[in-house]
Parts: structure tokens; C-alpha cells; sequence
């Protein structure tokens, strides 16, 4: 080979490695050096469940009524003696039984022989519900888009009396609804018990509000808290019946919940290494994980949950001073920035169509919501958050361009989106005004506050605006007013949403509502909605963080 030929494919080689090299590196996990050692860390900070035995505190009657709530209501209708007393057949099939509280845990029965022998086997069906018309609406031919099998209802056959069954199925409800499905006319059997081994990860009793307290914010705040127990299992579950599963947008709220009453600081350092550790290889985060039967991820690409980890991880070290998981998580909120870099238009707007192709770009349970504005609303609230986080860890140097990015996208913001004539943000090529594009500007801080106090004044007088569809959405609307200073607006705001669930008979809040449609559900059967929430408890966030404004 000539010296000219062997450099020739001396340089062809190296290319070539070069390029394997380069493959290999696009290829690798960008966390593999991390991530062992943050499930480790998530194993670790596991809570122990504190289990209490729970015992029902009596029957009710379920009435049709069309003032309740979905049209039912539980009316009290005796003691449990009625039912343990007395023999179980076709004749009380259906009775329902009231716990009083929401519980989330495991049910055991009691069964005995009342009369003569049991000579064939019985069959019962239990069916545990959170709200009174998910006990009294038919689930077959179930028209629901999710599983069919979220629904609690359970069949258990019992060949030998006594027996005392546990279900094996964890279960999350208030009434319990007991049908006969099948025994023999030659002997009578009965129900001797029912008890519940409930479950959470909270050990705290949060202090008292102020005496000054209204009624019903001190009942918002209660069923709030309840909302957040039910939900403060071995993670931060997004509902206790459904999805059972850490979800980052939901975790953000309840670590800010948490917070400020129970202070189980664990758990959410447990969920944000949880989540570090089950990121996609090229960096970027799942929006939500399973813990069983060992941690793992969804692949889900939902682009506002990726931000809400840096704002959530940068909440968390500002009420918990650690740092050192700060440090650890650093890079994962350093590598989600990656998303708004690469849908930065030239001129700072994002690119919400690209983004919306290639992602699940969510904000609320709402059809028809414009989310052109919320994007850009929520890029610009993400780079400033993280740049606190970066300041709280010392780490500014490694972000340095994020005040300059941030304030180019807030700039184009206010030129391409605010419409000075009415006052409001607008979204999308058909303008739209909606509350979640006016909660995302103002917390952007792209409104001054004069221009935010002013579209959140004009927002109730438009009559097309886009509303809330879920109480997820209306968290960002009431920050919106308290970062506006609309302290009293805020304030009504919330005993208007969340009292509202209250009139209508919540111990615990829920998942979607619509004070106009109590059906209303985003996967089309409103029994598999969940009523027990996480993201509906962030009362208890801003009742207990701006006592001026709501205890008073
Ligand atoms: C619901 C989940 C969860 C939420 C996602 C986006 O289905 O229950 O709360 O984070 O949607």
C-alpha cells in the first residue's frame, strides 16, 4: 500500500470508528451512571404503610334524587345490626354499607350459617364505590374508554362456612354494596363481619387553622387533607381506585400539599429519584410510573409534566434545604430544558404545532382547549423555576443563558399574544380566550400585574372563554389570582369550586369537575372517573400557605 493509499485508509478508518463511536453515544443511556444508585436511593425512602382497622358505621338507602349529585344520595337507613342479624338472600341483596370516611386499604367479611347446612356453595358480589351513583349505575355493557376492570366489583364464592375472606384486590371507596348472586334455599347463612385495613403514608396531624377560619374553608381544607391521605401511599398516587400510579403533574401538587401539613418530605424525595431513575435513555422523563412488580416506567411522552419535574424538584429543596438530592437530580432538570431549546422558534415563540405533533401536550381535561399560550406560558415559567433551582444549588454557571432565553420568549409572548384592546391573552390561529392561557401568562410573569389583574377581572364577563375542565387546571387559575394580588377574588374562587364539590356531598375531591355536568368524564363512563384525586387537593396548599388571604 502507498503512503499516500495508507493515509487514505487510515483517515477512512477513523471516520468510520468515529462515527460508531458517535452512534454508540446517541445510543447510550445518558443516566447510566446515575440511575442504579437513584432507584436505590427511591427503595430506600420507601414510607411503612400505617394500617388502621376500620369498621362500617352503619347502612344507608340509596335515593334518587335529581338535586344529588349524579342523581343519588345516601340516606342513613340503621345500624350494621340490621345486617348482622339478620340472614343474607335475594331479599336484602343490594344493601349498601357506609364506611363514613374514604378508605383505601383491604376488606375482610365474615360469613356464617344462620340454619341447617350449607349444601352448595354461595356466591356474593361486592361492589365498592367512592360516590353514591357508582354503586347504582349498571357497569355492563360498559361503555368506558379504560379498562373495564377499574371498576370494583368483585364476585367471591364461598363453599364452606364459616369463612372470614379478605379480597385480594386493594380497594379505594366509601359505600359498600352487597349483592346475592346464588345460594341454596336449604339453609340460611349471614353476614357476622365486615372490617377494612386501611392504608396511607401519613403520620403527621397537620395544626389547626386559625380560629378565624370560615366554615368553609376549614371543610375545603378537611377534605383536601383527606384527598392527600387517600393519595400518600408507597408513592404519591394520582387516585387510590384509578390510575393507582405516580404521575409527575399530580405529584407536583401533592409535594406542594404536603408541604404545608403532613411534611413527609421522604416520600417525595422517594418519587422525584423515582422518576430520575425510570427516564428515557436520551434523558428526558416519563410522566408517569408503576411501583410493582418492580419500579418501572409508562412510556409517556407528556411534555407540560416534563417541566413540572424541575419545578416540583426545585419546590422540594426550597422547603427541605436538601441539597445534596437537588445536586444528584440536577442534570434531569438541566437535560428537560432540552425540550424548550429545540421548540424555540427564531422570533421566541414555541413552536406549539411541532410540539403538539410529537408530544401529548395536556394542561387540563378539556376538549377544544387551545394550548398555543399555556406552552409558551408554562417554557417560561419552567426556565425561571429552574433557574432558582440552579441558583439554590450554585449551578447558575451551567445555565447562564436561561434569563435571556426566558425573557425573549416572554417578550414574544406579550407581542403575539396579548390583545391590548380587550385586555386578554389570546391562543392559537382562532385567538381563543380561555382561564388556563390567562393563568399561564400571568404565571409566566409575562403580564405585569396591573395587565393580569385586569384579564382575570374581564375573564367572568367573557362569555365563550374556554373554563377549567378539571380541578387540576383550576390549581393554576387560583395561583393566578394570588400572584395577581386578587387576594379576594381567589378566595371565592376556591370556596366556589371546591365548596361546590362539598355541597354536593365530596369527602373527598375529584378528579374532573364540572359545576354544569356532573357526568362529565374524560374517558366517556363517569363511574371510572376517580373521586378521590391528588391534583384536587391543593386547598390545603394555598389555605395553609397564605393564611392572610384564606384564613381570615
Ligand atoms: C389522568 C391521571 C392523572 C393525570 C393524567 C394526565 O388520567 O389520573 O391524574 O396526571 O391523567
Amino acid at each position: 500500500m502507498s503512503s499516500f493509499k495508507s493515509i487514505h485508509y487510515f483517515i477512512a478508518l477513523t471516520i468510520c470508528s468515529v462515527a460508531v463511536s458517535i452512534t454508540q453515544v446517541c445510543a447510550q443511556d445518558v443516566y447510566a451512571a446515575y440511575r442504579k444508585d437513584w432507584l436505590k436511593k427511591a427503595e430506600e425512602f420507601k414510607p411503612v404503610l400505617q394500617e388502621t382497622i376500620k369498621k362500617p358505621i352503619g347502612i344507608v338507602r340509596m335515593e334518587k334524587d335529581a338535586s344529588a349529585f349524579q342523581g343519588w344520595k345516601a340516606v342513613s337507613a340503621g345500624g350494621m345490626d340490621q345486617l348482622y342479624n339478620s340472614s343474607f338472600n335475594k331479599k336484602n341483596s343490594g344493601i349498601v354499607v357506609d364506611f363514613g370516611e374514604h378508605l383505601t386499604g383491604y376488606c375482610t367479611i365474615t360469613l356464617k350459617t344462620r340454619r341447617s347446612d350449607m349444601d352448595a356453595p354461595l356466591r356474593l358480589k361486592l361492589t365498592f364505590g367512592e360516590v353514591p351513583a357508582e354503586l347504582m349505575t349498571p357497569f355492563d355493557p360498559y361503555p368506558g374508554g379504560l379498562s373495564r376492570a377499574w371498576l370494583q366489583d368483585e364476585t367471591i364464592t364461598v363453599t364452606v362456612l364459616p369463612a372470614t375472606i379478605t379480597i385480594p384486590r386493594r380497594v379505594a371507596f366509601r359505600y359498600l354494596k352487597i349483592d346475592w348472586l346464588g345460594s341454596s334455599s336449604n339453609f340460611e347463612f349471614g353476614i357476622a363481619d365486615i372490617s377494612f385495613k386501611a392504608s396511607t403514608s401519613v403520620t403527621v396531624t397537620p395544626s389547626a387553622l386559625s380560629a378565624s377560619t370560615s366554615p368553609v374553608i376549614k371543610d375545603i381544607d378537611r377534605v383536601g387533607l383527606n384527598t392527600l391521605k387517600e393519595c400518600m401511599q408507597t408513592v404519591y398516587e394520582d387516585g387510590p381506585k384509578r390510575d393507582r400510579r405516580l404521575w409527575i403533574g399530580d405529584t407536583y401538587l401533592e409535594s406542594l400539599a404536603n408541604n404545608y401539613s403532613f411534611h413527609n418530605d421522604k416520600l417525595t424525595k422517594r418519587c422525584l429519584y423515582m422518576l430520575a431513575g425510570l427516564a428515557n435513555d436520551d434523558g428526558l422523563l416519563n410522566a408517569d410510573v408503576f411501583e410493582y412488580p418492580e419500579p418501572h416506567a409508562q412510556k409517556t411522552d407528556l411534555l407540560d409534566y416534563c417541566f413540572l419535574y424541575n419545578v416540583a424538584l426545585k419546590e422540594y429543596v426550597a422547603a427541605t434545604g436538601d441539597k445534596q438530592t437537588g445536586l444528584d437530580l440536577w442534570p434531569v432538570a438541566k437535560k428537560q430544558l432540552d425540550i424548550a431549546r429545540k421548540y424555540a422558534l427564531p422570533d421566541g415563540m414555541m413552536d406549539y404545532e411541532k410540539a403538539n405533533r410529537e408530544w401529548w401536550v395536556f394542561f387540563d381535561w378539556k376538549d377544544g382547549l387551545d394550548k398555543q399560550a399555556p406552552l409558551q406560558g408554562i417554557t417560561i415559567f419552567t426556565l425561571n423555576q429552574t433557574y432558582e433551582l440552579a441558583k439554590l444549588l450554585g449551578k447558575e454557571s451551567e445555565v447562564a443563558d436561561l434569563p435571556a432565553f426566558a425573557k425573549k420568549l416572554k417578550d414574544a409572548a406579550h407581542k403575539n399574544l396579548y390583545d391590548k384592546s380587550s385586555g386578554l391573552f389570546v391562543s392559537g390561529k382562532d385567538k381563543q380566550i380561555s382561564y388556563g392561557s390567562q393563568a399561564w401568562m400571568i404565571l409566566s410573569g409575562v403580564a405585569s400585574k396591573p395587565e393580569a389583574q385586569r384579564a382575570l377581572k374581564a375573564l367572568p364577563g367573557v362569555s365563550n372563554a374556554v373554563k377549567p375542565g378539571a380541578p387540576y387546571m383550576y390549581h393554576y387559575y387560583i395561583a393566578a389570582l394570588i400572584a395577581s394580588g386578587l387576594d379576594a377574588e381567589a378566595k371565592q374562587a376556591m370556596i366556589d369550586y371546591w365548596g361546590g364539590m362539598i355541597k354536593k356531598g365530596a369527602d373527598t375531591f375529584w378528579e374532573v369537575y364540572d359545576p354544569n355536568d356532573d357526568f362529565k368524564s374524560p374517558y366517556g363512563f363517569f363511574p371510572v372517573n376517580s373521586y378521590c384525586h391528588a391534583w384536587s387537593c391543593t386547598p390545603v396548599y394555598f389555605i395553609r400557605k397564605y393564611p392572610e388571604i384564606f384564613q381570615r
